[in-house]
């Protein structure tokens, strides 16, 4: 068992299917409870791309004892050097771009154009973090006493946990694991029982790029047995989350508690917005990607559609036609547009609110059907979906469906369109086409998102820049860029008072 590598698991199961252990401490372990469960490919469930562990509360604790002990000595490490391990991981998976990018796609199922941009994000903060270990700058300011000097450093809080979704199965674990290793701390990471693969692959280049045993600690399974038991552990000083509102207030509830750091990256329903000044062909071509990319399952998915009256029809007419000739399928067809639902309940979710806009009153202009027959009978394939006429007040212009279903609502002009476009609880991105830079500016300062875009559709971050949102999308971080590294660390003020003598703050005032 500790000959393994993280990259090659011992197969427990007959034929080629690969069986993943738990990665505590540097070594392959077992899980406590002795069960496993199947990675199985949404495009074709007959494919098993690979069995995980199915973990419970002694495996996080034991995963939780590992990075505490190898805190001690992970944080001692200079940043810099912390940090040349990260960038050698970059290199890595650069390499291995396209390895990683189709065990994504069996996985997860997004096109593979897409999956190859996850592990590119990946790539990306891997450089950027790894910048950050040669700045991870504090201030310096002048003490208000003589012969006293003043600052502020950062560090590391301890062991951090991490809890991560399917959907971009390896940016976001890396948006997680990256900052908190280049600041000093260890992790354990529990990724989404969809899609665990991804967040393996990743560890594997950090570890293949020399990062000691017990940084990271990956334990696989599910939310109530794993993900509960890491977020009450007493000894993980912060958690992060990205998922859904539900399980991110139960998260920041129990999170609490214990006074951990606590980072939740949630839910969103994210319009984009049209006025008649707009370019129609781009707003067209953005909406199509905003709606439709990852098969509609990314929290900057754009969900909504507000078009202005004088452009609504046209807006329409080529948005619907447009929609009904996306290609779908397996995702590593290249020719393939939109990939499967990740799951069984995720599609009848989606399905489901096809019905429940039906029943509000909205016109249904394309799409709305399971597709199962020939190759799509194995896979959770639905068509690309698009409500019209949608009032904002219904269910579809209010709720998350994280699927292919676009809603499009009319508008008077900008200032109603930036009502209903912050009329709903989640505030994570938002858009607006216009020429108009007067409307553009406007719309930045009003749209109450943690995201605007000015003629692009709402998906599509870069990770140098803070990300997060407003509302019940968050409780106020943000991941990418500085953000992270101002939650991964904590400060801690120093004076050094070189006098020689007692200097009393805030009393003694020197001429
Ligand atoms: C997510 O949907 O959870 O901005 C993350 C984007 C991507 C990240 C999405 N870079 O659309």
């Amino acid at each position: 068992m500790a000959t393994e590598t993280v990259g090659t698991p011992a197969s427990l199961a007959s034929g080629n299917t690969k069986v993943y252990r738990n990665f505590i401490d540097g070594e392959w372990v077992e899980s406590s409870t002795g069960e496993t469960f199947e990675d199985r490919n949404p495009a074709d469930t007959r494919e098993v791309v690979a069995i995980f562990q199915k973990s419970g509360k002694d495996d996080v604790n034991a995963a939780v004892e590992a990075a505490r002990l190898a805190f001690e000595r992970w944080r001692l490490v200079p940043a810099p050097r912390r940090a040349e391990i990260v960038f050698l991981a970059a290199e890595m998976l650069a390499e291995r771009k396209e390895e990683y990018s189709r065990d994504m796609t069996r996985e997860m199922g997004k096109v593979i154009k897409e999956t190859r941009g996850d592990t590119q994000e990946a790539i990306d903060t891997a450089y950027y973090m790894a910048g950050e270990g040669r700045r991870m700058f504090g201030p310096t300011t002048p003490s208000e006493l003589p012969n006293k000097f003043a600052m502020a450093v950062r560090h590391p809080l301890g062991v951090c946990g991490m809890i991560t979704p399917w959907n971009f199965p390896m940016a976001i674990p890396s948006w997680k694991l990256l900052p908190a290793i280049v600041c000093g701390n260890t992790c354990v990471i529990k990724p989404a029982q969809d899609t665990p693969l991804s967040t393996f692959n990743l560890v594997r280049a950090l570890v293949d790029a020399g990062l000691p045993k017990g940084v990271i600690n990956i334990v696989t399974g599910f939310g109530a047995s794993v993900g509960g038991p890491l977020t009450e552990h007493p000894e993980v000083r912060a958690i992060s989350l990205t998922g859904s509102t539900a399980v991110g207030r139960t998260v920041g509830v129990t999170a609490a508690k214990s006074f951990k750091h606590c980072s939740l990256e949630l839910g969103g329903k994210n319009p984009m917005i049209v006025l008649d000044d707009a370019n129609l062909d781009l707003a067209i071509e953005g909406g199509l990607w905003g709606g439709f990319g990852t098969t509609g399952q990314r929290c900057t998915a754009t969900s909504r559609i507000i078009v202005q009256k004088g452009v609504y029809r046209e807006f329409v007419d080529r948005y619907v036609a447009r929609a009904k000739k996306l290609k779908i399928g397996n995702g590593l067809d290249e020719t393939v547009d939109v990939g499967p639902a990740i799951n069984e309940a995720q599609l009848k979710t989606d399905l489901s609110y096809v019905d429940i806009g039906r029943d509000e009153g909205a016109k249904l202009a394309c799409g709305g059907n399971r597709l199962d027959k020939g190759d799509y009978q194995y896979g959770f394939f639905m068509e690309p979906t698009v409500f019209i006429d949608v009032d904002s007040k219904m269910r579809i212009a209010q709720e998350e469906i994280f699927g292919p279903v676009v809603s499009i609502l009319p508008c008077d002009g900008l200032e109603d369109a930036i009502e209903i476009a912050n009329g709903v609880e989640y505030g994570l991105s938002s858009s607006l086409y216009t020429r108009d830079v007067n409307k553009a500016f406007a719309a930045m300062r009003d749209l109450y998102a943690g995201i605007t875009y000015i003629n692009a559709p709402t998906i599509g971050a870069e990770v140098h820049l803070p990300f997060g949102g407003t509302k019940a999308t968050g409780n106020g971080h943000r991941e990418g860029g500085i953000g992270a590294i101002d939650f991964y660390t904590e400060w801690k003020s120093v004076y050094i008072d070189y006098s020689d003598k007692l200097q009393r703050a805030q009393i003694d005032r020197p001429e």
